[in-house]
């Protein structure tokens, strides 16, 4: 596992060089700008939503699949759709968003701006969904969630393939590996366009997954969720979070991604991550957490943000730590915001650019 982290943490550190340089260069603006609802949509948990709403929701994701990409052709990526405008700015800017202070108010962005864009640009009338994945667990329950359901859901595992068991790449109990075989994404070798990791030229793929029901239950149930919502201050709140770059140290945010990708599938892949639709109701309930973790002190903790600027930086050896004023951006799909912007989830344009709520947060239990 050392070798595997090392190799891990050096790519990053190579990346993150990479990435300041890219953000140097002003991208277009276009899309849609903060929202402007006056009241806040309502998101709630997938289970929960009717067959309709269900069926509307992937109506309308398939739609951002295949609407024409806002990223410049000049760019010459494999960038084709609305929707892989979204999956390249994560790409080109996951070394500069993860381990880092503003990791949890650029992932709120990102998903309020799919949101958005979901209903500006394909129709959608309602809120994004969130995947409480705590109702999955135990692990013999993990692969039959609502959110892998082949009619009513996002489709399930790839078929197994067989990897390698001495790898520090092999996440422990993962079953699948191949292409997802049923659901609204299955049996399209090309859903996929970019990574996998940080290449972005055209790459056709089909959506792959790889369940490993052990370490979604291990680091996705009740208590690990509890013990993020127990830390006294947004530092410890956020590393918990994230947790470490080993399989071993992942927190719920690894949870999500090694329980559903594994090794194989794009959930698994730090850079492409966001290619499986799945990733925005993961994301959503992360945010839900954030936000029932402010709301248990919300006068302190709309304003309490704290860790580094860049990568695994916690000892600020290379910079200091994100403030409120700290900049984010994504690219063509949103103008630029601050951390300040996101803190408030219902902020709506007094507050805050964000404009939606939970129907329901996790409460501390004692
Ligand atoms: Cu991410």
């Amino acid at each position: 596992m050392a070798a595997g982290l090392s190799i891990r943490a050096l790519l990053g550190f190579a990346y993150l060089l990479w990435a300041c340089a890219l953000s140097s260069a002003s991208p277009t603006k276009g899309g849609p700008s903060r929202p402007g609802h006056k009241v806040p949509i309502v998101r709630r948990e997938w289970r929960i939503l009717s067959k309709h709403d269900k069926a509307d929701y992937i109506k309308a994701v398939k739609c951002l699949l295949v609407k024409p990409a806002l990223t410049p052709a000049f760019n010459n990526t494999g960038v084709k759709s609305r929707y892989d405008d979204l999956v390249y700015t994560h790409v080109q800017q996951t070394n500069a968003i993860h381990f880092t202070g503003h990791f949890m108010a650029w992932h709120r962005f990102f998903t309020a701006t799919y949101e958005t864009m979901l209903r500006n640009e394909c129709g959608f009338t309602g809120a994004q969904p969130y995947w409480d994945w705590t109702l999955d667990s135990p692990a013999s329950n993990w692969a039959s969630s609502p959110v892998f359901d082949a009619v009513t859901g996002f489709g399930g595992n790839g078929a197994f393939i067989p990897g390698d068991p001495t790898s520090p790449w092999e996440v422990p109990g993962r079953s699948g590996g191949g292409c997802v075989t049923t659901g609204p994404f299955a049996g399209d070798n090309t859903l996929v366009h970019l990574g996998p990791f940080d290449s972005v030229t055209y790459n056709p793929q089909c959506l792959k997954r790889d369940l490993a029901p052990y370490f979604a239950a291990r680091y996705l149930a009740k208590n690990q969720t509890q013990l993020t919502l127990a830390q006294p201050d947004f530092g410890w709140f956020a590393r918990t979070v994230e947790g470490g770059p080993s399989f071993e140290a992942s927190g719920i945010h690894g949870g999500g991604h090694y329980g559903v990708g594994g090794t194989y599938g794009q959930m698994g892949d730090l850079f492409v991550s966001p290619a499986d639709p799945l990733f925005f109701l993961h994301h959503a309930n992360l945010d839900r957490v954030w936000w029932s973790w402010q709301k248990l002190n919300l006068r302190t903790r709309l304003t309490d943000v704290s860790g580094p600027i860049y990568l695994m930086d916690y000892a600020n050896a290379l910079g200091g730590n994100v403030t409120l004023d700290f900049p984010m951006t994504l690219g063509v799909s949103a103008a630029d915001l601050t951390v300040a912007d996101v803190m408030n989830i219902s902020g709506c344009g007094k507050t805050g650019a964000m404009c939606y709520e939970y129907d329901k947060v996790y409460t501390l239990q004692k």
